[in-house]
Formats: C-alpha cells, sequence, structure tokens
C-alpha cells in the first residue's frame, strides 16, 4: 500500500458526503497527519475509480480553519468562550434536564439534521439520544426531504425505512421523476456515477424519461423529457394508473396473491383520465397515455420519484402511486424494476422493526399538527418556540444535532427571530453558522477523516447489496470527542446514569431484538453474544452485533461462516452481497402480511388531490422549484474554497418567456416574493425552465451576522430560498413541507 512519499499510505474508505458511497484512495502522511490526495479508488467494484469534486469535501473540512475544535459557550454579551468538555457536557446536561423538569418533557425539542446519515455513530447514538428523553417534538430534515416515502413505505410495508430504489443496471425503461440524479449523484437509488450507471440503460438500448419542470442535465442525456407542473405528479401518475385499468394493462402476477385493495384503487383514479389532468399537469394527453402504455408493456421498467415528488403538495400521493403503478403493472419487487435492497445490518429483516406509532399521539402547541410516524414538520418549530403562538406549552430548549435549519427548514428568519425565546439552545455541530450561532453551547465532534464509518443507512438505498467499513484517514484530534460520544455523554445526563451502564442498556435491548422468536438467532445466549462483541462501548461493537445477526451475518460462531465487523474490515473494501433479489411477501411488516394498496390513511387524501383539478392558477404568479449543483451540498460545503470560487451560483432559472414578459434578463435582478419572504436575486434567463416556474438553489444565504464562514460568506454568499418556503402549507399525510412549487411573485429591479 505505499504511495509516492516514504511515510504517506492510502487509506481505502468510503466517500462520506452523499448518498453514492464513492470509494476513495484518499493519501495520508503519517508522519504529519497531512492529507494529501484524495482520487477514485479504480478497485472499488461498486464506484470503479469514480468520484465528483465533492470528495475533496472531507479534506477541505478537515482542514478549515473556520471549523469548531473546542466546545463553546456564549457569554451574556453574545460573544463566545471555549471551555473544557466536562464543563461543557454538564452544563447542557443542566439545563435540559432543569427546563424539562420545571415545564415537562415536550419542553425539550430536537432537531436532526442530514449529516448524521454518513457517521454510524452519530446515527446509532442519535436514536439513543432521542428515545432516552422522549420528548414528542422531535423535527429532522425528513420533513423537508423524503419523509411522504417514509410514510408511505409503513402503510404499505409496515416498514417505512425499508427503501425502494430502481435496478438502474438491469432496466430497460428508466422513468425519472422530480430527481436529477446527475446533479445529486441521485438519492434513494445509490448509484455512485450516476451519469454512467443511467447512460448505460441507452447503451444497453433501454429507453430514459425525464420528468420535470426543468429541463435538467439528467434531461440532456435522457431519449425523452416532458416538463410537468410543479405538485402536478399526483394527478400524472393517478392518470397512467387510470389508463392501466382502462386498457386492461393490469397484471399483478405473484402480487395477486398478497395485495388487498385493487379495485378501490381503480374506482379512485376513475376521474383522472388523461384528458381530465392533462392541464394541470401541462401535459398532453395522448404524451400521458403513451407514456402510460410503454412503462406496462416494458417488462423492465423503473419508475422513479424523488425530491421533486415528496416535497410538494401531494407528496405522499404521489410516492404512493409510484408504488400502485409499479405493483398494478408487475414492475415492483422485480429485477430490472424497482427493488428492495437487503442490508447486512439486518435493519429491514421481519422482526426489526418497532411497532408503528398511532399518529396524532401528539399535536403541537401552536397549529394542532399531529406528530407522524416520530416527526413533526420542522418549519412548525418556529412556531412552538414562539410564546405568541404556542403560549405556555411552548418549546423552551432545542438541539441540534448537524443540521442547520436557519437555511434547510421554511422562513428560515422566523425560526432564526424564534430562538431568542428559547431558554436554551444546544447545536452539536461543527461550524458556526446560520442556525448554531443562536445556540448558548455549541458542542463540535470530530470530522469525517477522523472516524471510522459503516454506510449503514446507504445499504438500505444501495441499488446493489454490498457492506463496507470505511477506517478513520486521520489520528483524531485527543480533544474532540466524536458524534456518539457526545450523544452518550448527554444521554448519560439526561438519565443520571454512568456512559458505560446506559450503553450496556442500549446494547442489551438490541441483543433482545436481535435473539426474538422466529429470528436467526433466536437461542443464541446474550453471554455467548457480549464474549462475541466484545466490550468496548461504542457504535463499533454495535455494529458487531448487527452485522453478525443480519441476514449475511455469522450469528456469532465462532469459526462461522459470514460477515461480523472483523471481516468487512479485512476486506479493505466494499464486500459485494449480491444484486438486489425479489424480497415480498416474506419481508412484509405489515400487520396482517400483505400489502393494503389502498390504504385508509393515505387515500383519505385522494379527495384533496380532486379538490385540486378544479382550482385555477393565478396568471401573476410563478411556480418556484429547487435545484442541486455538483459542488454544493446543501448548506455545509460552501466553506470549502475550490469548490466555492467560480460565479455566483445561486441565481435564480427564468423562461424566455417569463423574463420576457417580466422584463429580465440574465445577470440582472429581481425581486421575488412570497407570503413568507422576499429576496433579492440574480437572474439567469434559460430554455431550460417550464414557462411559469423559476429555479433557485436552496442551502444559500451565509451573509448572516454571527457565522464563521470566511470562504462562503465571500465567495459564494447567495440568497436563502427556504425564506420563501412557506411553514404554512403541508403535504398533509406526512407533514412535509412544500419545497417545490411555492408561488411567488417576481419583479425586475
Ligand atoms: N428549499 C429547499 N430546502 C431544502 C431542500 C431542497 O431541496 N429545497 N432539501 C432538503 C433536504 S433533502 C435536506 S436533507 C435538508 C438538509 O438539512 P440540514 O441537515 O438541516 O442541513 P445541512 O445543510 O445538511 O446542514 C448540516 C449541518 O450539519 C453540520 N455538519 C456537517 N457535517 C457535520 C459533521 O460531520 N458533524 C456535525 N456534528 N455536524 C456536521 C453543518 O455545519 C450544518 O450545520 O435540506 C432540506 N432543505
Ligand atoms: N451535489 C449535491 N448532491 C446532493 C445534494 C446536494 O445538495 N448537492 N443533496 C443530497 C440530498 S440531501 C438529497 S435529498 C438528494 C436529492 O436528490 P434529487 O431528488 O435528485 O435532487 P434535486 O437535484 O434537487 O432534484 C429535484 C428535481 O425535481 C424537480 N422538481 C421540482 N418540482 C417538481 C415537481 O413538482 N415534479 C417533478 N416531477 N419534478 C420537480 C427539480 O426541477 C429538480 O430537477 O441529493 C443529495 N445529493
Ligand atoms: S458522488 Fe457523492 S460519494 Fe461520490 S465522490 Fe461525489 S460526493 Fe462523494
Ligand atoms: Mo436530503
Amino acid at each position: 500500500m505505499a504511495a509516492s512519499m516514504t511515510d504517506s499510505e492510502i487509506v481505502r474508505r468510503s466517500c462520506p458526503i452523499c448518498e453514492a458511497c464513492c470509494g476513495l484512495r484518499v493519501e495520508v502522511d503519517r508522519a504529519t497527519g497531512a492529507i494529501g490526495r484524495i482520487e477514485g479508488d479504480p478497485d472499488d467494484h461498486r464506484s470503479r475509480g469514480y468520484l465528483c469534486p465533492k470528495a475533496y469535501g472531507m479534506k477541505a473540512v478537515y482542514e478549515d480553519p473556520d471549523r469548531i475544535r473546542r466546545p463553546l459557550r456564549k457569554r451574556p454579551d453574545g460573544s463566545w468562550e471555549e471551555i473544557g468538555w466536562q464543563e461543557a457536557l454538564d452544563y447542557a446536561g443542566e439545563r435540559l434536564n432543569a427546563i424539562r423538569e420545571a415545564h415537562g418533557t415536550p419542553a425539550v425539542g430536537v432537531f436532526v439534521g442530514e449529516p448524521t446519515g454518513h457517521d454510524v455513530g452519530a446515527l446509532l447514538y442519535t436514536t439513543l439520544f432521542m428515545q432516552s428523553f422522549l420528548s414528542p417534538r422531535l423535527f429532522s430534515s425528513a420533513t423537508m426531504d423524503q419523509f411522504p416515502k417514509n410514510v408511505t413505505l409503513t402503510r404499505m410495508y409496515g416498514d417505512g425505512e425499508m427503501y425502494v430504489v430502481p435496478d438502474l443496471s438491469r432496466t430497460d425503461l428508466f422513468i425519472c421523476m422530480g430527481g436529477n440524479p446527475l446533479a445529486s449523484q441521485g438519492s434513494l437509488m445509490g448509484t455512485p456515477n450516476a451519469k454512467g450507471a443511467i447512460s448505460g440503460i441507452r447503451e444497453r438500448g433501454g429507453r430514459v424519461v425525464v420528468i420535470d419542470p426543468r429541463r435538467t442535465e439528467t434531461a440532456a442525456v435522457a431519449d425523452e423529457h416532458h416538463f410537468i407542473k410543479p405538485g402536478a405528479d399526483a394527478f400524472l401518475l393517478a392518470a397512467m394508473c387510470q389508463v392501466f385499468f382502462a386498457e386492461e394493462l393490469v397484471a399483478l402476477g405473484r402480487f395477486a396473491a398478497f395485495t388487498d385493495g385493487v379495485d378501490e384503487v381503480r374506482a379512485l383514479v376513475e376521474p383522472f383520465t388523461p384528458e381530465a389532468v392533462s392541464d394541470v399537469c401541462g401535459i398532453p394527453a395522448e404524451t400521458i397515455r403513451a407514456l402510460a402504455r410503454e412503462y406496462a408493456t416494458t417488462p423492465r421498467a423503473a419508475l422513479y420519484g424523488r425530491i421533486g415528488t415528496c416535497t410538494q403538495r401531494f407528496g405522499t400521493l404521489a410516492s404512493w402511486l409510484l408504488d400502485v403503478a409499479a405493483i398494478l403493472t408487475g414492475h415492483f419487487d422485480e429485477p430490472g424494476c424497482m427493488m428492495f435492497p437487503r442490508p447486512a445490518t439486518g435493519d429491514t429483516e421481519p422482526g426489526r422493526q418497532p411497532p408503528p406509532l398511532p399518529v396524532g399521539l401528539y399535536k403541537t402547541a401552536a397549529r394542532e399538527l399531529p406528530l407522524v410516524d416520530g416527526q413533526l414538520p420542522a418549519g412548525a418549530m418556529a412556531e412552538e418556540i414562539e410564546a405568541a403562538s404556542a403560549g405556555e406549552g411552548r418549546m423552551r430548549a432545542l438541539v441540534t444535532v448537524a443540521g442547520n435549519p436557519v437555511l434547510s427548514a421554511p422562513n428560515g428568519d422566523r425560526l432564526a427571530r424564534a430562538t431568542d425565546e428559547l431558554d436554551f439552545m444546544l447545536s452539536v455541530d461543527i461550524y458556526l453558522n446560520e442556525t448554531t450561532s443562536h445556540a448558548d453551547l455549541i458542542l463540535p465532534t470530530r470530522v469525517h477523516a477522523e472516524r471510522a464509518n459503516y454506510d449503514l443507512v446507504y445499504t438500505r438505498t444501495t441499488s446493489r447489496n454490498y457492506a463496507r467499513y470505511s477506517p478513520r484517514v486521520v489520528e483524531p484530534d485527543p480533544d474532540l470527542l466524536d458524534h456518539w460520544q457526545v450523544l452518550l455523554e448527554l444521554t448519560a445526563r439526561l438519565q443520571a446514569k454512568t456512559p458505560d451502564e446506559v450503553d450496556a442498556t442500549y446494547v442489551d435491548e438490541l441483543i433482545e431484538k436481535v435473539t426474538a422468536p422466529g429470528t436467526p438467532c433466536e437461542g443464541v445466549s446474550r453471554e455467548v453474544i457480549l464474549d462475541a462483541i466484545g466490550d468496548e462501548v461504542g457504535p463499533m461493537r454495535i455494529l458487531d452485533l448487527l452485522l453478525r445477526s443480519g441476514p449475511y451475518g455469522d450469528r456469532f460462531a465462532a469459526e462461522g461462516e459470514g460477515l461480523s465487523l472483523a471481516s468487512i474490515i479485512a476486506a479493505d473494501g466494499p464486500v459485494d452481497l449480491g444484486p438486489l433479489e425479489p424480497r415480498l411477501p416474506q419481508a412484509l411488516k405489515t400487520p396482517d402480511g400483505r400489502v393494503p394498496l389502498a390504504h385508509d390513511y393515505i387515500v383519505t387524501d385522494v379527495s384533496r388531490l380532486r379538490a385540486a383539478l378544479d382550482e385555477s392558477a393565478d396568471p401573476d404568479e410563478l411556480l418556484l422549484v429547487g435545484r442541486r449543483q455538483v459542488r454544493n451540498m446543501n448548506s455545509w460545503l460552501h466553506n470549502a474554497r475550490l469548490l466555492a470560487k467560480g460565479r455566483n451560483r445561486c441565481t435564480l432559472l427564468v423562461s424566455n418567456e417569463d423574463a420576457a414578459r417580466f422584463g429580465l434578463e440574465t445577470g440582472g435582478k429581481a425581486r421575488i416574493g412570497s407570503r413568507s419572504g422576499e429576496l433579492d436575486v440574480e437572474v439567469e434567463v434559460s430554455d431550460e425552465m417550464m414557462p411559469g416556474v423559476v429555479s433557485l438553489p436552496h442551502g444559500f444565504g451565509h451573509d448572516r451576522a454571527g457565522s464563521k464562514l470566511g470562504v462562503a460568506s465571500v465567495l459564494q454568499p447567495g440568497v436563502n430560498a427556504n425564506q420563501l418556503t412557506d411553514e404554512l402549507p403541508l403535504d398533509v399525510p406526512s407533514g412535509t413541507h412544500i419545497a417545490n412549487g411555492i408561488p411567488i411573485r417576481i419583479t425586475a429591479l
């Protein structure tokens, strides 16, 4: 493994920035601890040498002088002082306990952000932390992301985390709705080199169709692209289903044996003929019919929807109808279609899912919004904090873990202002930014290069099963704690126990789960398991426990075949666990082991869809959608100079027609406003945009006072698109916000 320099070494690991988890070769100088070149790993069977510019982010963040390296406490005058870990953790524990005792558990709220998904320690111990104080005020980036999917998966298959992904390497028709994998590298479709995978479909003689209000980078490599009006996907999908019934294209195949509700679905979609939805979608009826026929009659076809189909007014119905269309036509859980990965940690094995929580067990104080499957809408945080909205039952403490809701959640200004009313705010984060600058205490953590990892979430969303351990690249800063340590220490303080006691209970509960009756490890004793996984507190022995009891595990046999932490460490790269295979009905966790195609909770919302068919749009309004760009990662990678340099990327794309109508030109400025805010933006006229729709990326707005983002604030300040995202309207069943299809007004400046 020797590289060019004498004491430099190559570490093979997966990239911790996006869902693709590409294999990297990272050069590190052992003598100085410096990170050198980062290259794609040609020996990684998943990514085969591919990487994107963001891979450099791991080095950039590690080296960033703006990164927080010691706990910071805010002084009464608003300035910050560094304090020791013991003092910081005790202070956090005391404040959270005091608020909880005085005002009850719901007085403390938590917001969990996206980067927790890229650290196994953060994932396992954030779960523990949240379980430990049982506050119902749980918020996360999910309600600005895939939550409609989770809600649908829970209802239909009994497991909200059992994602269904397109089997890209075997499909002959890929229909991509509301996703732009060429920029995002694909989400819920774990495929490094998305461009290669999509082009590969065409090279095999297959076809790619993109449905998006913008002619995206993905559309540019597709065979066909159709503009769709934002928020109209549920209409289009309902119409496709109507065609399947009307033209006798329904073919349930083996699903007939375990699927209920087909006739109910037939009745529900009946009014949504292609002619009836054509205007509201902005797609000719004949195009819809042709698409439905092509999909139904192509044996290996994958109908995929992402952000644009989730964070919109009918996110749950669109997510549901994507699956309904697939099931009705035999394109579900079959090779080349939409399929379920089988993670090695056993997360989606029968028996592993906690029983679903009744919806509405808790209702927010301000708007009485129900807690849905353990989440409240992220945009409701501000009103829950404000005494004027939430009164006595208000949220008085907020903990953010790797989240930046002032930029990522609706109406960031309102949230930023509301934080002044909090009695205490704690942020577990690596930057002093738009959100954490409002905290009373910031607890930093080690960063990606300093920690070992396992792609826990992304083996649930991969297009080919794998397991991978990634070693840390550099020795960690001894004065920094890891995510899991911070969260375990906090949990211990909330439970008045030692961290070791908390961890032992956590492990015991997991042991009980993996040895439950009917599971492959039923009958393996606690002693055997503890002996096998060792006594080192932390995420790695838990990972070992999950792997060994998982579907490919060694089941704790001393000399057994099968996966364990030791075996994946020894592999020094991804372990290939084969192509996705059909998993239903065995993997179903619904109460009766069947698929309720017309689940009551979801289909109740069809009346809202029907009512919307008759709505007419305000001709002076445009609809705002988002977009992702290769060199951004939500809000947190703009402080990496190499990635941030170049022209302003936070531009508003406007169609030629709208530019002419509103007197706008490229390089000029426009003022755009919604119910929740107003922004001045740079305009970029583009024939990529559907007339009536404009596009602005999120994650910018780095010029707020109080942040310490020396590069981002100068090179890519941009504006906060979520100032225009209204916190009030929701995708009703899931409580997800509408970040795509925001009605706005525009004027040239
Ligand atoms: N308008 C609009 N809004 C959107 C979206 C959209 O498409 N349009 N997309 C939504 C989606 S999909 C998502 S996932 C959310 C993301 O929402 P968030 O998770 O709230 O936002 P991020 O920008 O990812 O910010 C992550 C935070 O984690 C910190 N961080 C980064 N790495 C680490 C680490 O290793 N450890 C710790 N402790 N902290 C770290 C960063 O400093 C930052 O404060 O945004 C959502 N918001
Ligand atoms: N480079 C980069 N990669 C990322 C991220 C990043 O910030 N930067 N973020 C990561 C995260 S957290 C996530 S969740 C994923 C998201 O991954 P994707 O879902 O692929 O994200 P986007 O590129 O935002 O694509 C959303 C598309 O939906 C379209 N759209 C908007 N409204 C509608 C609508 O109503 N209907 C339809 N059909 N389309 C619509 C938009 O024009 C846009 O092209 O990306 C991940 N990867
Ligand atoms: S595509 Fe994603 S995982 Fe691959 S190198 Fe880029 S940021 Fe990393
Ligand atoms: Mo996301």
